[in-house]
C-alpha cells in the first residue's frame, strides 16, 4: 500500500493532541506502519523545508518545530499520500475546512499541528529521511478487509 508521513509537530505535543489525532487516523482506515519520537535539529529542518529557507518567517519556523520533540509516522493506505493532505486542510488553519485536522485544531499557519507529505515522491524522500529502513513495517492488519472492498486492494 502507498506510505505517507505524518509529523506531529510540536503544536500537537505541547497541546496533548496526538491521541485524539491518532484515534482519527486509525478511524479513517490508515495502518500505522511506523511511528517514533524524535528531536529535529535545523540542519534536518533545512532539508525538509529546503523550499522556504528564504522566506522571512524561516527562522521562526525552526525555532517553533525545535521547540519540543516531535513524533513522525508512516501511514499506508490506498492513495494514503493524497487521503492523508486532504484529511489534513489547507497551510493556514484558519483557512482550513472544517473537518479537517488543521480547520479543527488550529488558528495558524506556523503552528498547524501536523506535517503531511504533498505528493507520493516527496513521501518516499521523506519517509527515507526521518526512519531507518527496518522502522517501517509492511503488513496488513486482519481487519484491513473491513475498509475495502474486495477490489480496492
Ligand atoms: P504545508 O505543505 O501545508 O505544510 O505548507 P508549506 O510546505 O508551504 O509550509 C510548511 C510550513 O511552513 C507550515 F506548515 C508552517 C510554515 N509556514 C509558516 O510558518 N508561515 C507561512 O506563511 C507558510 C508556512
Amino acid at each position: 500500500m502507498e506510505k505517507t508521513l505524518v509529523i506531529f509537530k510540536p503544536s500537537a505535543i505541547d497541546r496533548r493532541l496526538v491521541g485524539k489525532i491518532i484515534s482519527r487516523i486509525e478511524d479513517k482506515g490508515f495502518v500505522i506502519a511506523g511511528i517514533k519520537m524524535m528531536q529535529l535539529d535545523e540542519k534536518i529542518l533545512r532539508e525538509h523545508y529546503a523550499h522556504l529557507v528564504d522566506k522571512p518567517f524561516f527562522p521562526s519556523l525552526v525555532e517553533s518545530m525545535i521547540s519540543t520533540p516531535v513524533i513522525v509516522a508512516c501511514l499506508a493506505g490506498v492513495e494514503a499520500v493524497r487521503v492523508f493532505r486532504e484529511m489534513t486542510g489547507v497551510t493556514n488553519g484558519r483557512n482550513a475546512a472544517p473537518g479537517t485536522l488543521r480547520g479543527d485544531f488550529c488558528m495558524s499557519s506556523q503552528t498547524n499541528i501536523v506535517h503531511a507529505s504533498d505528493s507520493v515522491e516527496n513521501a518516499e524522500i521523506e519517509l527515507a529521511r526521518f526512519f531507518a529502513k527496518g522502522e517501517i513495517f509492511d503488513y496488513l492488519p486482519s481487519n484491513v478487509k473491513y475498509f475495502y472492498g474486495d477490489n480496492e486492494l
